[in-house]
């Protein structure tokens, strides 16, 4: 299949995470994009550069709020002087607009660059640095790119993006997330398409972004199986079993919360159950949130999902029968996660019918 890619993504340094109120080195690095694409080459795939979208076309799912601030967050904080004093050499979040301190109704954007930072940013380890917000408009072309192969009669193309996108809802980013790429992959389709979509995320830490997208859409399936955050996990907050969707989109979301150390069988059988509630919704096409985090290596999750996995994975998600598009979300083992997203892409080649 087509592998979308960008050299932009490389623009984006996060430089680290704030966790806890210390900066660590984090883990959503550029070489994780350079070591997918080293493996595809190795394994035989072929890189198409992306189409440049419209505005439009690419950001409609977000608050222009939000985007207007992620387009200019980095030269106000240099204007702001904070890289000098206190000396921040990021964009990091200082005080957020908390429901119980500003309660629901309409609040004052804040004027102040260090509290401007928590407008639209829910965590502090989601860092914009120089090149962040060119990398994440990039990473939505890249989606959209693969997506329009798809259209156009590909049975399936994968968006190589980084950064990722799954954590992102329509005005609010974390999670190493900045726009969310899967969900506008996934509106491009529905459009296109005129029919129900699905959009199934089988990353480790559930597809909170495109749950509350498309919460009350019931042209977007939303499903995720994920590591239960009452487990203590990432996004911590939300994932939870009963979370179906509201008003038109009421039974259109479903969540399948692992508990930590969940096997092969346990997350390929998760996946099944996706596909199979997809292909019973009558979606015309599918787009998979492909994080390679559920890896029994990877640092970020507790799963215990094999390179074998991954492989009955993709061949589980073929049997939908469906035009689909993979997109890139998490994944940090470095040594691994390239040859993980090649056993799921290959997987699913193999069970093509
Ligand atoms: N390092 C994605 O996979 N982990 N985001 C926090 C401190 C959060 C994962 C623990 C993991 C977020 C796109
Ligand atoms: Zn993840």
């Amino acid at each position: 299949m087509p592998v979308v890619w960008s050299d932009s993504h490389r623009l984006h340094e996060p430089g680290g995470e704030v966790y806890v109120g210390v900066r660590t080195p984090g883990t959503e690095l550029p070489e994780r994009a350079e070591r997918i694409r080293r493996e595809l080459e190795a394994a035989g795939a072929s890189i198409t550069l992306p189409v440049e979208h419209s505005d439009a076309e690419a950001l409609s799912l977000h608050d222009p709020a939000m985007v207007e601030y992620l387009r200019t967050a980095w030269e106000a904080w240099q204007a702001s002087g904070l890289a000098e004093d206190p000396g921040q050499d990021r964009v990091v979040p200082y005080l957020f607009p908390h429901p119980g301190l500003v309660g629901s109704h309409h609040f004052e954007p804040a004027t102040h660059m260090a509290a401007r930072a928590g407008t639209f940013c829910f965590d502090t380890m989601t860092l914009i640095g120089p090149g962040t917000w060119k990398a994440a408009r990039a990473a939505v072309d890249v989606a959209l790119t693969a997506a329009d192969l798809v259209v156009a009669g590909e049975r399936a193309a994968y968006a190589l993006c980084r950064p990722p996108g799954h954590h992102v809802t329509r005005n609010a980013f974390g999670g190493s997330c900045y726009l969310n790429n899967a969900a506008a992959a996934a509106a491009l389709l529905r459009n296109a398409l005129g029919g129900p979509v699905a959009l199934l995320d089988i990353d480790a830490h559930h597809g909170n972004g495109a749950q509350s997208i498309f919460w009350e859409d019931g042209s977007v399936l939303t499903g995720s199986v994920h590591v239960d955050p009452a487990a203590g996990w990432f996004p911590h907050f939300l994932g939870f079993v009963g979370e179906a969707g509201a008003g038109d989109g009421e039974g259109a979301n479903m969540n399948l919360a692992l508990d930590p150390g969940a096997s092969d069988h346990n997350w390929v059988e998760a996946i099944e159950r996706l596909v199979s509630w997809a292909t019973d919704g009558r979606c015309r096409a599918l787009v998979v949130a492909l994080g390679v985090d559920a890896a029994g290596s990877d640092p970020e999750a507790p799963f215990g999902v094999t390179a074998g996995g991954f492989a009955a994975a993709g061949r589980m998600l073929a049997e939908a029968g469906l035009p689909t598009v993979f997109i890139q979300e998490g994944g940090y083992a470095l040594d691994q996660m390239g040859a993980l997203v090649v056993e799921a892409l290959t997987g699913f080649e193999s069970a093509v019918r």
